[in-house]
């Protein structure tokens, strides 16, 4: 009987459990009343006198033992299920949020590919200016309104009366960035310049003080109002789709004769009529034009040589156009519900 007591006293120090049924299992096998231990005390009363004090010691050593081990097992259980709980190591990790573009970014980069397809280089410049490169090299008369404090953001301006060249300002257009190319590179010239402008406006749900622009800019030899109407077409058809037709009807701007403002077909109805055209059937997208020899002479171009063709648009105008979006002021939010909007646009 010693000996088997010993190789149960060896066998219970070895013994690991992982779950409450394990442990329930120790219990049953070797503290129950059917148990092990309950079986040899049984057995013990059939040990000779002369053996009892030995294998008596022994078997309490054996109970202890057992008892001991049930209670550390039960103790290292409880406390692995504390660091467990309210876990399911199982289950899928949370998605990450991932921001999206914002529509202004989404439009300028779809309209800044589809001219790339063409040739047109993406050229950038300051958006603190001066009046020469915003107004008077794009032929703006010394009195033009555009250059009043109504207007335009002002930084410093050296007579509040009379325009100055040296008068900084924000830029109201990208033609600025322009006129620097122009200034800076010999024809063929075909760029596009996107950007953020600025003007004097109070902000509601049609007009903001900061908007994107981008404007366009083919200078060459024999470069004809056709060549315009045919790229603008390009352009409109890999817009808004191959079924897109433009008409242009005659306009005015300063840095460009003949002007011409642009309208696409509405998609949303197919020209039928509808509430986002007002039942015109056309959407006006864009301002264009043969760029003024005044403009070109200002910046070096030989006008007797060289023709070009100009365009600009408002990014705002066509996200709007593109996403039914019905105010200006969304996109300057950054209300986490809109933008999340686009998520899926690239
Ligand atoms: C140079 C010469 C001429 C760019 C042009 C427009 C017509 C035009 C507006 C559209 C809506 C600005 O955002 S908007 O308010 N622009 O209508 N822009 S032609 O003409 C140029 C550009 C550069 C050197």
């Amino acid at each position: 009987m010693l000996q088997k007591i010993n190789i149960l006293i060896n066998e219970i120090s070895t013994i690991s459990v992982k779950t409450s049924e394990e442990l329930e299992l120790f219990r049953l096998k070797y503290l129950s009343k059917k148990g092990i231990l309950s079986d040899l005390f049984e057995d013990f009363r059939n040990v000779p006198v002369a053996e009892k004090k030995e294998v008596g010691q022994k078997l309490n050593q054996l109970k202890q033992n057992a008892l001991d081990k049930y209670n550390i097992l039960k103790s290292e259980l409880v406390l692995s299920e504390d660091v467990n709980e309210g876990f399911d190591l199982s289950r899928p990790a949370y998605p990450y949020s991932t921001g999206s573009r914002h529509p202004i970014s989404i439009v300028r980069n779809e309209i800044t590919e589809i001219f790339s397809r063409i040739g047109f280089t993406v050229s950038e410049g300051p958006e603190i200016e001066d009046d020469d490169h915003v107004f008077t090299k794009l032929n703006f008369a010394p009195e033009h309104p555009a250059r009043d404090m109504q207007d335009t953001f002002y930084i410093s301006r050296i007579s509040a009366e009379d325009s100055s060249p040296d008068d900084i300002l924000l830029r109201t257009h990208t033609s600025s960035v322009q006129v620097r190319v122009m200034q800076n590179q010999k024809p063929p010239i075909r760029t596009i310049s996107p950007g953020r402008v600025f003007r004097n406006e109070a902000i509601s749900a049609r007009a903001h003080c900061i908007f994107h622009q981008v404007e366009g800019l083919y200078i060459d030899e024999n470069v004809s109002f056709a060549d315009l109407k045919q790229t603008l077409l390009f352009f409109a058809r890999e817009m808004f789709g191959k079924d897109t037709k433009i008409r242009l009807r005659p306009s005015y701007f300063p840095f460009t004769e003949p002007s011409a403002e642009m309208d696409v077909s509405c998609r949303i109805c197919g020209g039928k009529g509808c509430n986002v055209c007002k039942y015109t059937g056309w959407l006006e997208i864009l301002g264009c034009g043969m760029v003024h020899p005044n403009v070109l002479d200002a910046c070096n171009i030989e006008s007797n040589k060289y023709t070009g063709f100009a365009f600009g648009m408002g990014i705002e105008r066509l996200a709007m156009l593109k996403y039914q979006i019905n105010d200006l002021r969304l996109y300057f939010e950054n209300d986490i519900r809109f933008l999340d909007q686009f998520k899926t646009a690239f």
